[in-house]
């Protein structure tokens, strides 16, 4: 006899988070997505040892490498989904989700 799993115990790790700020740490953009309106300015906090950059994957925007405790900005104008990843470690990645408004 098995136990039917309910469908809600499935996680989802990648669900939007709605916010302007991403932390970088442990090689992870957190929250991994984000939704965030038109015209949004998102902050990104680097709190890991090694360097990392934020990189859009069509090369719309990117950081320069980024050290312990500093930040970067990118401000979003047009709706749409944006995927960016780390240059130096391209395994990390991240979505920034602008809305319609
Ligand atoms: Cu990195």
């Amino acid at each position: 006899m098995t136990m039917p799993v309910p469908a809600s115990t499935a996680s989802a790790p990648s669900a939007p988070v709605a916010t302007d700020h991403v932390s970088i740490a442990a090689f992870a953009f957190g929250p991994t997505t984000i939704t965030v309106k038109p015209g949004t300015t998102v902050t990104w906090t680097q709190q890991d040892e090694d360097q990392h950059t934020v990189t859009a994957n069509d090369g719309s925007f990117t950081s320069s490498p980024l050290v312990t405790g500093t930040t970067y900005t990118h401000t979003f104008t047009a709706p749409g989904t944006y995927a960016y990843h780390c240059s130096i470690h391209p395994f990390m990645h991240g979505t920034v989700v602008v809305t319609n408004g």
